[in-house]
């Protein structure tokens, strides 16, 4: 029912196929579409207007945008006067960022910012996002920009704009059992969860996730600092291809007393456990899951019955458990189901969905309300959406969304003119998901090599051409990664756009290529970090390309 879909930092077409669907069906249907991308993607490609930003600097662009709209008075006051709180402040925050201001910050023509604005406003409006946003070290302040748009339009749980999360009454999510006090460790752990100090809106007993830090257990474990970490389970995540800066991840990994990982194949971490659990694969499992755009909760059966020693997540988790009770560590409290079926009963709760119903039709719909704010409201510290995040300001963050300037612009003259290109990663491509199936063949024949998309100008001016391999290397880690060239005028001069995930199973050395094909070789997981959730910039990064001879080349020896 959407009049129009503002998508920014999103590549829907690999990265959503139903997602996808819906938006190609509402461009059918007359739909205006808007995308904020530096690539042409296929999104952009069906758009009505296409913006095309430097990387990183989207805040500035949705703060126009907002001071657009205030100005022209084109927001919904009686929303805001309703539900949000700190509309002063954001409107002489966005005062600072006109059309022209942003502009000039992005590299868009104001004409093109005015025009988006004008767009969006005419709504019901909704915001289609992705990681061409939040991968960033100011990630939050630019989701808070967006969403600032959104509310001061009160394209809010309305048909045909961003709906609120659904659910079924009484259902559980992992993150409200994580937050279940019957299932939380003693304050006093919790508080020494690594981040915990650092980031307390992510990490430890206030966090949303109150997972560690990432990047700071890496040191932990280098530096003994804040305390030495000498063990780790690993289960579902090949971190050393996905976490950036492999080098340190990977000493990291050589230098713990215990390693354990938990996988359905022999991944570069999985190399480096002591214990390898054989994992088995979703189509060994059933599962329900809860789909809250759809919203709709759905069942997925098991086709095959485990095979050799493979047990699920759920029976390696409960007998490991079983085991730490036996020595007298209550471990079991945590983890009170003995199998699958009861623990998804339970997350089920008394939603009233019947179980067999489910599992033979697959899916069921639940009942929910549209713009219940009046019974539900918001949990926040004033009850309304905050355009002034309260909670931001007792910690002595800024409160208010605001621009802050890319990393790249934020080197030395001496660095940029080393490293003069722009890469950005991670862009999804509909053959792999992340690092998985790199040893399937139909993928690899697909998509047999890791790619850099590049402009013909930037390839001429580095004397490249279509299908050289290339080195790719940033001022911030010591590592390089090998990529192809592809030629392609969907992103401007001077940048490079990459995947990531890269590694080869085939390989004999048992870094299985994580060194010479995946793009995190040569990325930093240092500062700066997002100071909401301590994310690093893994787009919009300084860097160089060098040609290298095939025969140079980890892959270069296989045929073209
Ligand atoms: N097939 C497949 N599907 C997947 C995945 C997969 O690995 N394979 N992974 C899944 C997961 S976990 C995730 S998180 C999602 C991620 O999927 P998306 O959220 O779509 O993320 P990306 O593909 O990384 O980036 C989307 C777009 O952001 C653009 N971009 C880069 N920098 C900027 C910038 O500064 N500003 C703006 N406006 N745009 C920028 C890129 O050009 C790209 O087109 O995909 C999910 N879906
Ligand atoms: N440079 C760069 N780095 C990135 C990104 C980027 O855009 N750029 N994207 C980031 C994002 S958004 C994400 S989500 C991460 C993804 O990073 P990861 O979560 O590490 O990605 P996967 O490759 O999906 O790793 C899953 C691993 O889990 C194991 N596995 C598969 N199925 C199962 C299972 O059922 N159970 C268990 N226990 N194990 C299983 C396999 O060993 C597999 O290799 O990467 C991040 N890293
Ligand atoms: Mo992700």
């Amino acid at each position: 029912q959407t009049g129009c879909a503002l998508i920014v930092g999103r590549n829907p077409s690999a990265a959503d196929p139903v997602q996808w669907r819906a938006l190609k069906h509402a461009k059918q249907r007359g739909a205006t579409i808007v995308v904020i991308d530096p690539a042409r993607t296929p999104a952009a490609k069906m758009a009505d207007l296409w913006l095309q930003p430097r990387p990183g600097t989207d805040s500035a662009i949705a703060l126009a945008m907002i001071h657009v709209i205030i100005t022209e008075d084109l927001h919904d006051l009686a929303f805001i006067q309703r539900w949000c709180h700190g509309f002063k402040d954001l409107t002489q925050r966005a005062a600072q960022y006109p059309p022209d201001v942003a502009a000039r910050l992005s590299g868009v023509s104001q004409d093109d910012i005015v025009h988006a604005a004008r767009l969006y406003a005419q709504g019901p409006s909704v915001f289609v996002s992705g990681h061409g946003i939040d991968a960033f070290s100011a990630g939050v302040q630019t989701f808070r920009a967006f969403h600032a748009l959104i509310a001061i339009t009160g394209n809010l749980d309305r048909p045909g704009s961003n709906r609120r999360v659904k659910k079924p009454t009484d259902w559980r999510n992992y993150i409200e059992l994580l937050h279940d006090p019957e299932f939380r460790l003693p304050r006093e752990i919790e508080n020494q969860t690594i981040g915990a100090d650092l980031f307390p809106l992510w990490s430890g007993p206030e966090g949303w996730q109150t997972a560690s830090h990432n990047p700071s257990v890496i040191k932990a474990i280098l530096t003994g600092e804040p305390y030495p970490v000498r063990a780790m389970y690993v289960s579902g995540v090949n971190i050393a291809v996905t976490y950036p800066d492999t080098r340190r991840t990977m000493e990291a990994l050589a230098a713990l007393d215990f390693l354990a990982v938990t996988t359905n194949m022999m991944t570069p971490t999985a190399e480096l456990a002591d214990i390898v659990l054989p994992k088995t694969t979703g189509l060994e499992e059933e599962e329900v899951s809860l789909d809250p755009g759809a919203p709709c909760v759905s069942f997925t059966r098991a086709v095959l019955a485990p095979r050799g020693s493979a047990r699920s997540d759920f029976d390696i988790a409960t007998a490991l458990a079983d085991r730490l009770q036996a020595r007298g560590i209550p471990a079991r409290k945590f983890l009170p189901w003995r199998t699958k079926r009861e623990f998804t009963t339970f997350l089920m709760g008394n939603s009233g969905i019947d179980f067999d119903a489910l599992e033979r039709t697959g899916f069921a719909k639940f009942d929910y309300a549209m713009g219940d704010f009046e019974t539900t409201g918001f949990k926040t510290p004033t009850g309304k959406i905050e355009l002034f995040s309260e909670r931001l300001h007792a910690l002595g963050l800024d409160p208010l969304p605001d621009y802050v300037e890319p990393r790249s612009k934020r080197q030395s003259a001496k660095v940029l003119s080393n490293y003069p290109l722009i890469l950005l990663t991670g862009a999804r491509e509909k053959t792999y998901h992340h690092s998985r199936y790199r040893e399937q063949a139909w993928a690899r024949k697909i998509s047999p090599y890791p790619r850099v998309e590049m402009n013909s100008e930037t390839a001429a001016s580095n004397g490249l051409e279509r299908d050289d391999w290339v080195k790719i290397e940033t001022p911030d880690a010591d590592g390089s990664c090998e990529l192809m060239v592809t030629l392609t005028e969907d992103v401007a001069p001077g940048i490079l756009r990459t995947g990531m995930g890269w590694w080869l199973p085939e390989a004999a050395e048992p870094a299985r290529g994580a060194f010479t094909v995946n793009v995190n070789a040569t990325m930093s997981y240092g500062e700066p970090w997002d100071p909401v959730t301590g994310s690093a910039d893994t787009r919009g990064l300084s860097c160089r390309v060098t040609k290298i001879a095939p025969e140079n080349a980890a892959m270069g020896t296989v045929s073209k």
